[in-house]
């Protein structure tokens, strides 16, 4: 049974419907929670349109010649198109190649100096944004080192995998890597900028919106690469100066037994020599500082949500859940997974 009318009506939108459903969310390149992306994006419509438009006035014009030629006979072609070209009819089409000739060139040089000032736009956003946050961030195969600079040292901190900035202020990150390629690319707040071994890049991000966004590796960069996520919390000023006042403070002793003997076992075994708790003799420096990794939304750079089952799941098992990753299988009993899972959770 072929498909009548009405069933194609319904269906054809639905293609569309799924791309659209693409816009929209805390990792969109739709998004225009961020000065960049806001400038990106009125760009990339403009774009639209005037090419829409464009591509609209070729369409019709190519409808229209067929429509002409409709029930032309191809014997006749020769004398019909010397009738086309009869000297009464050059002045209207010399007009009308000028026209067109005009319209793409000034709708060309309208997208080029748009273009000029969305780039000009891009490259000052301190003008009136003083950068108010400073942050250092690292790519590793495959989680983000993270560390926050102020004018005085002694309150820098170290965390993974998630950033908190201010609403409305510019943050400026420098971007390096300490092994292949990397790309920074949050789309609901700016453009991508790579991170590139033995090279400093650098990006300004003004976010406008607070919420939740979700940023991704752009760039690929080895087995685990889908994996390297990064959560991006956009805070209130308020919220945000909370924020950093827990992330100085380092992490407090356990009390609860269970806690403890998972402490011992975390700075007595391998866990310490890979990974920094503030606060305590861990001061690895490989891998995800730890000092605050329960207050994080996931873990493993975005891989796993950051519930009590998860962490089991991990510190069992980080290669069933992230093969290839530079965490290796540790090889606990039962209770001192239980021990070590219930010390991680202290270090809110
Ligand atoms: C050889 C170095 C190494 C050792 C030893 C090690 N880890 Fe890790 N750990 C890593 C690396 C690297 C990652 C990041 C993996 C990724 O996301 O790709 C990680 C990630 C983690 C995370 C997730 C952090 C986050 O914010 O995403 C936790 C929790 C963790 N490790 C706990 C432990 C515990 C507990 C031990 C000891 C039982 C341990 N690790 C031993 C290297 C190590
Ligand atoms: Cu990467």
């Amino acid at each position: 049974m072929r498909a009548g009318r009405h069933e194609w009506a319904v269906a054809l939108p639905l293609p569309l419907l799924a791309l659209l459903s693409g816009c929209g969310g805390i990792q969109t390149i739709g998004g225009r929670e961020g000065r960049d992306a806001a400038l990106i994006n009125d760009l990339f419509t403009l774009f639209c349109i005037v090419t829409g438009i464009f591509f609209a006035a070729i369409m019709a014009f190519l409808f229209a010649a067929y429509w002409r030629r409709r029930g032309w006979r191809a014997d006749r072609m020769a004398e019909e198109d010397e009738r086309l070209a009869a000297p009464s009819r050059g002045g209207a089409l010399r007009v009308g190649m000028f026209l067109w000739t005009g319209a793409v060139v000034g709708g060309l040089m309208g997208l080029a100096v748009a273009s000029f000032f969305t780039d000009r736009g891009l490259a000052h956003p301190n003008s009136d944004n003083k950068p108010v946050v400073s942050i250092e961030l690292t790519g590793n195969q495959w989680w983000w080192d993270a560390k926050y600079h102020f004018h005085d040292p002694s309150k820098d901190f170290r965390t993974a995998n998630e950033l908190h900035i201010p609403l409305g202020a510019a943050t400026y990150i420098v971007l390096k890597a300490n092994d292949v390629i990397h790309s920074f690319w949050v789309p609901n707040l700016a453009g991508k900028q790579d991170l590139i071994p033995g090279h400093l890049n650098d990006i300004v991000l003004v976010p406008t919106r607070a919420g939740h966004y979700r940023g991704q590796c752009a760039e690929y960069c080895g087995l685990q690469h889908a994996h390297m996520a990064l959560d991006i919390v956009v805070d209130t000023p308020a919220d945000y100066q909370r924020w950093v006042a827990r992330q100085q403070q380092t992490a407090p002793p356990p009390a609860d037994p269970q806690a403890r003997a998972g402490y011992v076992y975390f700075m007595n075994k391998q866990c310490s020599a890979c990974h920094t708790i503030a606060g305590t003799p861990a001061g690895g420096q490989v891998a995800p500082d730890l000092t605050h990794v329960a207050s994080r939304a996931t873990i493993a750079a975005g891989t796993l949500p950051n519930t009590v089952g998860s962490m089991h799941a991990w510190v069992a098992d980080p290669q069933g859940v992230k093969p290839g990753n530079n965490m290796p299988y540790i090889g606990l009993n039962a209770d001192e997974l239980h021990a070590v899972v219930a010390y991680l959770e202290t270090l809110k």
